[in-house]
């Protein structure tokens, strides 16, 4: 990777607006990359639409038809390196991986987690926020190792919480920062910028924070 353009594959199950902040920004010279294919594990995912429309090659692996996690990890891991990727992105997807499968990818698999990590590993965070009554909540870009959830953080953005607030309404503040923070985070790692080293997060040489790089958003 050092010396050309990095290679990313994309991974999702749903709608893909994370992978259609992606390609805008890559589209705006913003992310010096090749977004080299879209894999599904859903058939019906919109995000493959998304892919499609930008050029880019998509791939359905739909985990139904295997009989084991460790099965459709290694399918899916020889469709993901068939693209030779330097970056495997986590763009809302959906199945925990096989701790195999994140060793093989260690240093270069990102996610996007809907939480101030490490607060709210797992799923339906927008809804726990609020019933511990949080007044900030937020999203983490982190490198995935085994643990769920656990890499170490790049990249946070926090939101308000506000009194009138339902999950619906929470998440789409969130998203919103999504959009901004994964493409930035996707910049780095690609100028070569951003690491993982003995379990935490480099930006340009320097160790990044437990948190990783802040972005506030609330005034
Ligand atoms: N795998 C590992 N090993 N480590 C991580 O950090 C991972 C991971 C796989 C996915 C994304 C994650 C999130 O951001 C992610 C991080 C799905 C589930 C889940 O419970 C949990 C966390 C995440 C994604 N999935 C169910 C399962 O049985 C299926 C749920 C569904 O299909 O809707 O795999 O939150
Ligand atoms: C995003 O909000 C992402 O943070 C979340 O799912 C959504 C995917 O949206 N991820 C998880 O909950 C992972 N468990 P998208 O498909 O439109 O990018």
């Amino acid at each position: 990777m050092a010396n050309s353009t990095p290679n990313i594959v994309v991974l999702i199950s749903g709608s893909g607006t994370n992978l259609q902040a992606l390609i805008d920004a890559h589209d705006r010279g913003e992310l010096p990359a090749n977004l080299s294919a879209v894999i599904s594990n859903r058939p019906n995912a919109y995000g493959l639409e998304r892919a499609a429309a930008a050029g880019i090659p998509t791939e359905v692996l739909d985990h139904t038809g295997f009989d084991s996690r460790e099965l459709f990890d290694q399918a899916l891991q020889r469709e993901i390196d068939a693209y030779a990727p330097d970056l495997v992105i986590l763009a809302g997807f959906m199945r925990i991986l096989t701790e195999g499968f994140t060793q093989h990818y260690s240093g270069r698999m990102l996610n996007i987690h809907p939480s101030l990590l490490p607060k709210y590993q797992g799923l339906h965070t927008h809804q726990r926020a609020l019933d511990a009554g949080d007044d900030c909540h937020g999203v983490t870009v982190h490198f995935v190792t085994a643990e769920l959830d656990g890499g170490p953080n790049v990249v946070q953005a926090v939101v308000p919480v506000l009194p009138e607030d339902t999950a619906e309404t929470l998440a789409k503040r969130v998203q919103v920062q999504e959009h901004v923070i994964y493409p930035l985070a996707a910049r780095w790692f690609s100028e070569g910028r951003l690491r993982m080293a003995q379990g935490r997060s480099l930006l340009d040489g320097e160790t990044l924070p437990d948190s990783g790089h802040i972005i506030d958003s609330r005034n």
